[in-house]
C-alpha cells in the first residue's frame, strides 16, 4: 500500500512511501533521507547516498553526493538519478537507483543501473547501493546502543569463518598471506579492529536486549560480489559507516552499455521474527536455488586416507560398506583427492589406481552405490599436461606472471598451484568436455573443490567479466558438462555465485581427527581446518540449508584409531552434522570400525531431521543449543564447549508453549539412552563432559 506522492514547492518537494513495516521518506536534496521501521523502537537509517566508482579517461572518478533527480515511477518505485558529465558536456555516466517498498518484498529492495554514455569504454569498480556515513550526516540506529548488538558476519567462501560478534570482539585476519588468499576474500580481509566488520553478501544484526533485528543483504550474486561493511565507534557506540557495495573489479563497460547491479534487500523484525531467514528465502527464490529432496549420505575417502588413498582401500571399503548400505541409508561412495595423475589432469590416474576411472566407477555402481569423485577444476599444477599444453589458460597478475591458486603444505608433490581462467572460451570448453567425460565414465556425484581460485583478483582474458561472473561462468560450464541430473557439491567456494548451480555446498572448514587446531592461536587463523571451526560454521550457516542448497557440514569421523578426538567429541560432531539435516558422509576405514563405533554411526544416521534451528545464535562464536522438529516431537541438542564438565538445566518453556508442554510424553537422552525428567518445564541434562553434548528426543503425545 503506497500513499506517497510528490508535494510542495521544489525545495521542499518530498515524498513518503508507507507500508505496515516500512516508512520511507525522500526528497530532492538527498534522495532517500530515511528508512524507518515504524513498529520498532529506534530502528531507522538514512540517508542512503548511493554512489559508484569508475575509471574513465585514465582517471578514477566517484559519482556521489550530487543532488539526485527523484521520480516516482508508475509502478510506485522511487527512482533516483545521478549524473556525471565527461569532457564533452553531451557525454555522461548515469547511475539510476530504483527503490521498491511494498508488502510483496516485506521490506525494501534497492537496485541500480550504471550506464556509460561516453564515447569511450570505462572500467567499473563498484556500486554502493547504500553508503551511510556519519561524516556526511548518516545515522543508523537499531534499538539504542550498538553495545547491545549481535552482528552476524558471513564469510566469503565455504571455509571462511561465519559467526556472530559482539562489539567488544574483533574479527581477526590470519597472519600469513597464503592463508588469507585461501580462506578469505583476498580483496576484502577481516578488518581486525574493534567495531569493524565486513560481511559477505548479508549482514545480520540483532539488538539482544529488545530482540529487534535487521538483515541487509544482496538477493543476487550473478555479476558482482556484494559485501556489507559496518563500522561502529567502540567508545561512543555510534555508527560511522554502513555500506552495501557491489564489486565489479574494474570490468569494462562499453559505450552505450548498461550494467544492472545486484539487488539489495533490507528488512526489520521484532522478537520472534527472522529477517535473516526472510532474506535467505527471498534470495534462494530469486537465484532459483536447487534443493535436493533428500540430503546425501555416504562415504568419503579423504579424512582417513588423505592423498595416500589407493585402489585396494577403495575396494575394501566398498566391501565393508555393502552390508551396511541399506541399514544406514548410504547412497554415495565418494573418492577424494589422490587418484589423479596431476592437479589439472582429471581424466588420467596415477600408479595407485591401475584399473582406471571407468572401472572404478563401474565397481562402485555394481556394489549398489552412486559413484562420486573429487576434482579441483580451477587449480593446475605447472607440471601437469594441462599447464604444459595451455600456458595461456592461467590467471595472471598485471605483470603477466601466473598467480598462485593455492599453497598447501600437505601436498608433497606440488605445494604451490596456479589458477585457471574460466573467462577464456577454451577453458570453458575444456571444463564442459572434462566433466562430460567423467559423467560418461559413470560418475554421478561431483565434489568440486578450491573453487575460489577462479575468483582470485587477477587479469582476466575477458575484461568484461568480474571475479564473481568469472566463477559463475566456470561453474555453469561444469554443470553443463555433468548434466542436470548429476549431483554437484561445491567446496572452497565463494557462496553467492554458486546458488542455482550446485545441489550442495560445504559451508565450513574441514574436520580434523582432533577437536581444535593450534593454528588458531599460532597463526590467528579462525578459518583453518578444525572440527571446532567446522561445527561453528555448521551452526551459524544453518539458515542457508534447504534455502540456497543442501548444506554440507563436512564428514563425520567415528573411528578410534588415527583419531585424537574423545568419545564425547566424536558424539558432538556426529550430533551437529546429523541434526543439521545436511549431507552426512562418513570418512573412516570401514574395515576397522569397532561394533561400538558402528553403533554410534547407526545412532547418528537414524536421527537426521530435515533442518535445525539455532536457539542461541547470539551466543557469539559457539552457540550451544539447537532444535529440530521430527515426526513425533523434537530433537534438542545442547553442547558443552568448555574444558570442564557442566550440568545445565534446560527450560522446555523456552521452546514449547504450555499446550505442547502438557503433551510431553517422554524425554530421552539418545547417547546415554537415558530417560530425563522435567518439573514445570525444567529439565536436568546431567553432567556433560568437556566438548560433549546431550541429544534429547522430546516425544509429544499425538492427538
Ligand atoms: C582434498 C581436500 C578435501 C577437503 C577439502 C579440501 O587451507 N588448506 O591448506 C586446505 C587444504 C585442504 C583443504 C582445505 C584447506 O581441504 O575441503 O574435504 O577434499 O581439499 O585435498
Amino acid at each position: 500500500m503506497k500513499s506517497g506522492a510528490t508535494r510542495g514547492s521544489y525545495l521542499e518537494v518530498g515524498l513518503e512511501i508507507r507500508t505496515e513495516k516500512i516508512h520511507l521518506v525522500a526528497d530532492f536534496e538527498r534522495g532517500v533521507r530515511e528508512i524507518v521501521a515504524p513498529n520498532l523502537i529506534e530502528a531507522r537509517l538514512g540517508p542512503i547516498d548511493a554512489a559508484c566508482r569508475f575509471v574513465a579517461y585514465g582517471d578514477s572518478h566517484l559519482l556521489a553526493k550530487t543532488r539526485p533527480d527523484a521520480v516516482l515511477e508508475e509502478n510506485g518505485d522511487l527512482r533516483l538519478l545521478q549524473t556525471w558529465r565527461g569532457q564533452d558536456p553531451a557525454e555522461r555516466i548515469t547511475l539510476s537507483v530504483y527503490i521498491h517498498v511494498g508488502d510483496d518484498v516485506d521490506g525494501v529492495t534497492l537496485r541500480a543501473q550504471f550506464t556509460n554514455e561516453l564515447q569511450t569504454p570505462v572500467a567499473l569498480e563498484s556500486i554502493d547501493l547504500l553508503n551511510l556515513r556519519s561524516d556526511n550526516g548518516g545515522k543508523f540506529s537499531l534499538g539504542f546502543s550498538a553495545g547491545e548488538w549481535s552482528i552476524l558476519r558471513n564469510g566469503w567462501q565455504s571455509w571462511s569463518a561465519t559467526r556472530t560478534f559482539r562489539l567488544i570482539e574483533r574479527d581477526p585476519a590470519p597472519r600469513f598471506a597464503f592463508l588469507r588468499e585461501m580462506e578469505e576474500n583476498p580483496a576484502n580481509p577481516s578488518p581486525n579492529r574493534h567495531g569493524r566488520y565486513t560481511s559477505e553478501q548479508v549482514l545480520g544484526l540483532r539488538n539482544i536486549s529488545n530482540g529487534q533485528s535487521m538483515a541487509l543483504g544482496f538477493l543476487t550474486c550473478r555479476q558482482a560480489f556484494g559485501d556489507i561493511r559496518l563500522e561502529v565507534n567502540p567508545k561512543s557506540k555510534s555508527t560511522d559507516l554502513l555500506r552495501a557495495r557491489c564489486h565489479y573489479d574494474g570490468m569494462t563497460v562499453q559505450p552505450g552499455q548498461t550494467v544492472d547491479s545486484e539487488t539489495l534487500w533490507l528488512g526489520f523484525g521484532t522478537r520472534g521474527q527472522d529477517p535473516l531467514g526472510d532474506w535467505a528465502q527471498a534470495s534462494g527464490k530469486t537465484m532459483e536455488a536447487r534443493i535436493p529432496e533428500k540430503s546425501p549420505a555416504g562415504w568419503c575417502s579423504w579424512y582417513y586416507y588423505y592423498t595416500k588413498v589407493n585402489q585396494d582401500d577403495v575396494y575394501e571399503n566398498l566391501a565393508a560398506l555393502g552390508p551396511l548400505r541399506e541399514e544406514l541409508g548410504l547412497e554415495f561412495f565418494q573418492l577424494d583427492d589422490g587418484y589423479q595423475s596431476a592437479i589439472g589432469d582429471w581424466l588420467t590416474v596415477n600408479e595407485k589406481f591401475p584399473d582406471g576411472l571407468p572401472a572404478l566407477a563401474a565397481k562402485i555402481t555394481e556394489s549398489g552405490f552412486r559413484p562420486g569423485i573429487w576434482t579441483a577444476p580451477f587449480l593446475v599444477d605447472t607440471k601437469s599436461q594441462l599447464a604444459q599444453d595451455h600456458p595461456d589458460w592461467l590467471l595472471r597478475d598485471s605483470k603477466g606472471r601466473p598467480i598462485r591458486g593455492a599453497y598447501n603444505p600437505l601436498w608433497a608433490k606440488c605445494r604451490s598451484l596456479k589458477a585457471l581462467d574460466p573467462t577464456h572460451p577454451e577453458v570453458q570448453a575444456w571444463l564442459v568436455q572434462t566433466f562430460h567425460a567423467l559423467r560418461q565414465m559413470g560418475w554421478e556425484f561431483f565434489k568440486i573443490d578450491f573453487l575460489y581460485a577462479a575468483a582470485l583478483p587477477a587479469v582476466r582474458r575477458n575484461p568484461a567479466m568480474s571475479r564473481a561472473a568469472a566463477l559463475r561462468a566456470g561453474l555453469q560450464a561444469i554443470r553443463e558438462g555433468i548434466g542436470d541430473d548429476a549431483f554437484l557439491l561445491g567446496c572452497g567456494c565463494p557462496l553467492g555465485p554458486a546458488v542455482g548451480i550446485v545441489d550442495a555446498m560445504r559451508i565450513g572448514a574441514d574436520v580434523t581427527p582432533r577437536w581444535s587446531n593450534p593454528m588458531r592461536w599460532l597463526a590467528r587463523d579462525h578459518h583453518c581446518l578444525s572440527t571446532l571451526h567446522s561445527i561453528r560454521n555448521t551452526i551459524h550457516r544453518a539458515f542457508l540449508h534447504r534455502v540456497w542448497w543442501c548444506n554440507d557440514p563436512d564428514c563425520v569421523l567415528v573411528r578410534e584409531n588415527k583419531n585424537k578426538m574423545t568419545l564425547p567429541e566424536v558424539q558432538t560432531l556426529a550430533s551437529v552434522n546429523a541434526l543439521s539435516g545436511g549431507m552426512v558422509l562418513v570418512s573412516d576405514d570401514m574395515t576397522q570400525l569397532s561394533n561400538e563405533r558402528l553403533n554410534l554411526l547407526r545412532t547418528a544416521m537414524s536421527h537426521r531431521p530435515q533442518a535445525m534451528r539455532v536457539l542461541d545464535p547470539d551466543a557469539g562464536e559457539f552457540p550451544t543449543k539447537m532444535l529440530a522438529p521430527v515426526d513425533d516431537g523434537y530433537l534438542l541438542l545442547v553442547i558443552n564447549y568448555n574444558k570442564d564438565d557442566v550440568s545445565p538445566i534446560f527450560d522446555l518453556k523456552d521452546i514449547l508453549d504450555l499446550k505442547e508442554l502438557a503433551r510431553v510424553n517422554q524425554l530421552r537422552e539418545i547417547w546415554l539412552n537415558q530417560i530425563l525428567h522435567q518439573h514445570d518445564g525444567l529439565m536436568r541434562l546431567g553432567v556433560i563432559p568437556p566438548h560433549g553434548c546431550r541429544l534429547v528426543h522430546i516425544r509429544l503425545k499425538q492427538d
